[in-house]
């Protein structure tokens, strides 16, 4: 690094000191913290972005968002030149130069990270960092330190892509790198062309049973609210009632993750949409529950993103059948796509027993959308989804050429057949759904287009299986990263013993499940259990969180 670029870094590092005693840590999805606390992480976070970018020669994304947590917290994180997650391989030096105490030794981490990676500073062609953020009122202010960040590397680039949803910015990062135009309209083009595309093909049916066209959406009253909103007159036959768009305060009794937790209904709902189909998004549209009221309450039954999987898995495989003919795939000409689905141990155990009498292969990862995405990427068509309502779909580059290349053969040979809309389909689910990052709109627009196709109110979809019952708990502890887990997060290996006790409590109920593992994002342990009762769910549960405090040390929350 010359000495004008050293020069440059340290003037700018000096107007972002770091906060005395605060330690940061990129976690599951990033930093995140009280926003008062992050310009200078977020600052940090800009000059990863921009040795990033500089490093793999391609546009890397930076948003500001802390999701669903509330509205004075904020966060920061990197999306990679495929649209996905930063590399966890960078995560470690991400960790070191947030906590580096002052300019001179963040300068010495990055000349010794540029050494060792072997990255060319000079020369390199120009880079660019995308930025994003949600609506949260501090996110303006780190957006100006992020900037600070990336323009401290001399040749950078920040392109300021104003306030968007998560899956926006990234869609916009995994394009302009394939070279595809990357603005908010281009991506709204392609998600509703695609749409449109999926309704034209849906067969002729004599049918009494058509489903509503209305769907009410709770918006978190954050950004996917916003966006949704004013997507409304280019839906066709659907009408999308958005509440909660921006009125209220930010995910506070909204939001899919309070729904999917509370199972109750947002503010603004109530009695009176007893029945209706409804959707939560988070507050930065990258998760996506489904709900409706139970009459006469603020009660719902949720439809989790465990049944938003079985929907599109049951539609996917129903497509490639089709496609594939009656000989199942030994057809001459025809290509035996490989169908997996991904989960984490927080899906309900019957939504795995569904999906495995499907005939799907079923493969779980421990939480986090990182790992779940890098599973589905080893399929022709990986379907992954936690049942907090965050997945998406992953169509192989192998599987689309070969699918582009019959779709031609179909077009010319048999159109109209149901195997060259079979293709067809599939060749729009794949534009449709977000290719980068689960995406609380596209998935909503991919829901709607099956339950139209498959002529299913949300009362049938729900009845695909049933949920059994289960129960999530938080413990407070002395040290959480002293829990280690494996199998992906379903067996404690420390501290010794534990497992074993927990074993021995869930063996006392019928059908029960239970594991415990340490919060990504909390300073906490989660429990969660799953039993044939609701009472046996709660009280297995709360047994476990007894066994923690004993073996961990109190402090309950
Ligand atoms: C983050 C993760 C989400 C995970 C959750 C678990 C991303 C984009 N988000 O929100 O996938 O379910 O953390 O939180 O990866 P926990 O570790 O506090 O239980
Ligand atoms: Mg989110």
């Amino acid at each position: 690094m010359n000495q004008e670029q050293q020069s440059a870094l340290l003037r700018s590092a000096s107007r972002f000191p770091i906060p005395t005693g605060a330690k940061f840590s990129y976690g599951t999805s990033g930093f995140r913290a009280d926003a008062s606390l992050l310009e200078s992480t977020v600052f940090r976070v800009g000059i990863l972005a921009a040795l990033r970018s500089i490093q793999t020669r391609s546009v890397i994304g930076l948003m500001i968002t802390a999701s669903h947590n509330q509205v004075s917290d904020n966060g920061v994180k990197l999306a990679d030149p495929s649209g996905g997650m930063l590399t966890q391989s960078w995560e470690p030096f991400a960790d070191a130069l947030a906590n580096a105490l002052h300019p001179h030794s963040l300068l010495q981490l990055l000349v010794d990270f540029i050494k060792k990676e072997n990255i060319v500073l000079e020369g390199a062609p120009v880079s660019e960092v995308l930025l994003g953020r949600d609506t949260r009122p501090s996110g303006e202010t780190l957006l100006e330190a992020a900037k600070q960040g990336i323009t401290s590397f001399m040749g950078t680039t920040a392109s300021n892509m104003g306030i968007v949803t998560t899956p926006q910015l990234h869609w916009m990062v995994r394009a302009k790198n394939k070279g595809i135009e990357a603005t908010e309209l281009n991506y709204y083009d392609q998600m509703l062309t695609s749409f449109r595309c999926l309704l034209d093909y849906i067969p002729q049916r004599d049918s009494t049973q058509n489903v509503s066209d209305k769907l009410v959406v709770d918006g978190a009253d954050g950004v996917g609210g916003e966006k949704l909103e004013n997507l409304k007159t280019r839906l066709g036959y659907l009408t999308v009632d958005v509440r909660n768009c921006g009125g209220g305060v930010l995910n506070e009794g909204v939001g899919a993750d309070y729904v999917q937790k509370e199972k109750m209904a947002p503010r603004n709902f109530g009695p009176a949409d007893a029945g209706m189909r409804c959707a939560s998004l988070d507050g930065d549209a990258d998760r996506l529950v489904y709900f409706y009221v139970i009459s006469n309450s603020n009660k719902i039954d949720l439809v989790d993103g465990d049944k938003i999987l079985s929907l599109f898995a049951l539609f996917l495989k129903e497509q490639l059948c089709i496609l594939n003919g009656p000989n199942d795939g030994k057809a001459c000409n025809s290509y035996k796509a490989s169908l997996g689905v991904v989960q984490t141990a927080y899906a309900n155990g019957a939504s795995t027993d569904y999906l495995k009498q499907m005939g799907l292969e079923v493969v779980m990862t421990p939480t986090g959308v990182k790992y779940l995405h890098e599973k589905a990427a080893e399929y022709d068509i990986g379907i992954y989804f936690e049942a907090n309502g965050h997945g998406t779909v992953l169509f192989s580059d192998a599987f689309l050429s070969w699918l582009e290349i019959k779709n031609q053969e179909l077009t010319s040979t048999s159109q109209d057949s149901d195997q060259h809309k079979a293709a067809l389909r599939l060749l729009a689910v794949s534009r449709l759904i977000n290719q980068a990052v689960g995406d609380a709109l596209s998935g909503l627009f991919l829901v709607e287009a099956i339950l139209k196709h498959m002529r299913w109110s949300i009362h049938k979809w729900n009845e695909l299986y049933q949920d059994l019952p289960s129960r999530q708990l938080k413990v407070k502890v002395v040290d959480r990263t002293a829990v280690i887990t494996e199998k992906a997060e379903t067996k404690v290996v420390s501290p010794a013993g534990i497992q074993e006790a927990i074993d021995a409590e869930t063996d006392k109920y019928p059908k029960g499940r239970c594991f415990i593992r340490p919060s990504g994002t909390e300073d906490v342990v989660r429990v969660y259990a799953e039993a044939s009762s609701q009472e046996g769910a709660d009280h297995l549960a709360n047994s476990v969180v007894r066994l923690v405090e004993q073996y961990l040390g109190f402090g309950r929350s």
